[in-house]
């Protein structure tokens, strides 16, 4: 629907490479609207919640370290629209880069699955129960009407 919501993040390579505008544009210039927006070191406890699926892999705690470790923050979106949470998914192309097709963010701009600059929610309830990790503070997320709705959505 039209108010689906997904969670997306530009990981600590992603800020560090400077490719939190060219990320944030891609949604943007799609007609997606932004809903929520943060810039954070996640905890420990955040991004091991957050990752909690994939506690058993051997790459976990490489992973967290990667997320948590302050050598640079992580920016945390929500973002809106139509079917939004699959085409995020289709926009952030395949968990390895190398697997990844041309014309999604990971396919034009990284290599390596341990630093694929970028996260997207798998389903709708990963989505909700992103959305509600990293957000939570009265205001945190914003519910607005774009102008372009219109002309976008019909
Ligand atoms: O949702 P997505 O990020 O595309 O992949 P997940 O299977 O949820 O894995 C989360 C995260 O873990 C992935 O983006 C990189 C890392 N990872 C890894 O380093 N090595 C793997 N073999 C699989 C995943
Ligand atoms: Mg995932």
């Amino acid at each position: 629907t039209a108010k689906e919501r997904t969670f997306i993040a530009v990981k600590p390579d992603g800020v560090q490479r400077g490719l939190v505008a060219e990320i944030i544009a891609r949604f943007e210039r799609r007609g997606y609207k932004l809903v929520g927006l943060k810039l954070l070191v996640p905890s420990v406890g955040l991004a091991k919640e957050h990752y909690a699926d994939l506690s058993s892999k051997p790459f976990f705690k490489s992973l967290v370290e990667y997320m948590t470790n302050g050598k640079a923050p992580v920016v945390g979106m929500v973002w809106e629209g139509p079917s939004v949470i699959k085409q995020g998914r289709v926009m952030l192309g395949a968990t390895d880069p190398k697997a990844a097709g041309p014309g999604t963010i990971r396919g034009d701009l990284c290599l390596s699955i341990g630093r694929n600059i970028c996260h997207g929610s798998d389903s709708a309830e990963s989505a909700m129960k992103e959305i509600s990790l990293w957000f939570g503070g009265r205001g945190e997320i914003v519910d607005w009407t774009s102008n372009n709705e219109e002309w976008v959505v019909s």
